[in-house]
């Protein structure tokens, strides 16, 4: 039996979605993050050596990475389903979404997040003025270009296609799906509507709102 190791508010949500668009029976094993640090729990470093969901067992192997489960759980369980087929040019499609996703996209959106953190925390009153500053700054110049940059890509190419890989949804749309809902519920992504419309399409999958039911809190703004 699969053990999907589920933090709550986490890309963890995104295989609990596979799971369900597969539909194959699974255990879910909940951690809380720290409400302060918003770190997972020490606990979930006895499961993976990073203690970062999400992370599934099946028997005995551990498999962390949510693009590397999520092609686990296509070429195992998905008897055709999720994947185009090997070398054809969806396929090619789907091999470059399923890493631009995390290896592309997420690092300026953690980078915006950190900043925006940045500015929150608390300092002694004298530096804030010069932290706000720095953040903001780094933000406009450098941060907000390069998301610019990125959504202006994505938001062409869904203007062609209806999914990021082929003619139905694929591994890749789940992939893409944690970083694109988060801008959309965050505003980041205001002002492109083809994404926007993409996010909502796939929210309104039965398997998509079984996962959400399944795996509770899922806070992404
Ligand atoms: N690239 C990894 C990122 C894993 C990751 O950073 N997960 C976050 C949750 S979205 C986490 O575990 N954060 C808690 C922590 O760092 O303690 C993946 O896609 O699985």
């Amino acid at each position: 039996m699969i053990v999907l190791h589920h933090l709550n508010n986490s890309r963890s949500q995104r295989i609990l979605w596979m799971l369900e668009e597969l539909e194959i029976p699974y255990d879910l094993k909940r951690y809380e993050r720290d409400p302060k640090t918003i770190l997972a729990p020490p606990s979930l470093r006895k499961v993976h050596p990073l203690g970062k969901s999400p992370v599934i067992t099946d028997g005995d192997a551990t498999l962390a990475e949510s693009g590397a489960i999520i092609e686990y759980l296509g070429q195992t369980y998905g008897d055709g389903r999720m994947i185009p087929a090997v070398g054809s040019a969806d396929y090619r499609q789907y091999v470059y979404w399923m890493h631009y996703a995390e290896g592309s996209l997420m690092p300026p959106l953690l980078l915006r997040l950190v900043f925006e953190k940045i500015k929150t925390n608390p300092v002694p009153f004298f530096v804030k003025p010069i932290v706000r500053k720095i953040a903001d700054e780094t933000t406009r110049q450098f941060i907000g270009p390069q998301i610019k940059i990125h959504f202006d890509y994505v938001e062409a190419y869904l203007e062609q296609h209806e999914w990021m890989a082929g003619a139905t949804i694929t591994g890749a749309d789940i992939q893409m799906s944690f970083p694109l809902e988060a801008s959309v519920a965050r505003g980041v992504a205001a002002g492109y509507p083809n994404i926007r419309q993409y996010v909502e399409r796939f929210q309104a999958r039965p398997a998509y709102q079984r996962a959400l039911a399944a795996g509770g809190d899922y806070d992404y703004a």
